[in-house]
């Protein structure tokens, strides 16, 4: 089994790489720099023809998606616990929590950060404004999760749909209405920014812990 992960620091990529620095698992991390344009290179567009991050190749065969990597990853080692696993009482929100981040969250995100590069920069703003309340949305939704007091979204340890979701909202920093607005996500972030793998993840991706 070998894992090559091809990552841009703070994108997409972050959910993935976290996962793999959390397994314990070896793996190569391939850097892209975005401006250079790194993520268009032919070579690379074979493996990604989206031009995107995150690609994991695994076993020499590239797959894509964040939200279907970290889950990918939860199902390939089963004792990490990185999922509730099926049968398990909370699998269902589980799988709902997983695709309301990769199917809402994440695709207005892409728009707010996007929006002059994937459509008409003349309508560039009337699209922001719709990912801008689509992921204000959200927010309450996953404090919402959170309110019973337990310390991660689906337990007492963290897992895949931590990772994305915290990736996520790290993504709203620099917003007037960020996810730690919420004092529930003002509390869980501060909890997976305590954690030793999020500590490594920033060392080797050069990030700025936040919050
Ligand atoms: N839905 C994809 C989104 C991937 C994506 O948009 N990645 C961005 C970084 S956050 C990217 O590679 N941007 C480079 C580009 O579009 O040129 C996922 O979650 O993996």
């Amino acid at each position: 089994m070998t894992y090559t992960l091809y990552y841009s620091p703070g994108t997409a990529s972050m959910a993935v790489h976290w996962a793999l620095i959390e397994l314990g698992v070896p793996f190569e991390a391939i850097g892209l720099d975005f401006d250079a344009a790194e993520q268009r290179n032919p070579a690379y567009l074979r493996l990604n023809p989206s031009g995107r991050v995150p690609t994991l190749v695994i076993d020499g065969r590239p797959y894509s998606e964040s939200a279907a990597l970290v889950m990918l990853l939860a199902e390939r080692h089963p004792d990490a616990g990185l999922a509730p696993p099926p049968g398990d009482p909370q699998r269902a929100r589980w799988l709902e929590t997983m695709v309301f981040l990769a199917n809402t969250v994440s695709p207005a995100m892409r728009d707010w950060f996007y929006a002059d590069k994937d459509g008409a920069p003349a309508g560039a703003d009337a699209v922001r404004e719709l990912a801008r309340s689509r992921i204000e949305g959200a927010w309450p939704r996953l404090a919402a999760a959170l309110s019973d007091g337990r310390p991660f979204l689906f337990g007492d340890a963290p897992g895949a749909a931590d990772y994305l979701a915290a990736m996520l909202m790290r993504w709203s920093r620099n917003m007037a209405r960020p996810a730690s607005e919420h004092p529930e996500l003002a509390a869980y972030l501060a909890r997976m920014g305590a954690l030793g793998s999020y500590a490594e993840l920033c060392r080797r991706e050069a990030l700025t812990p936040w919050p």
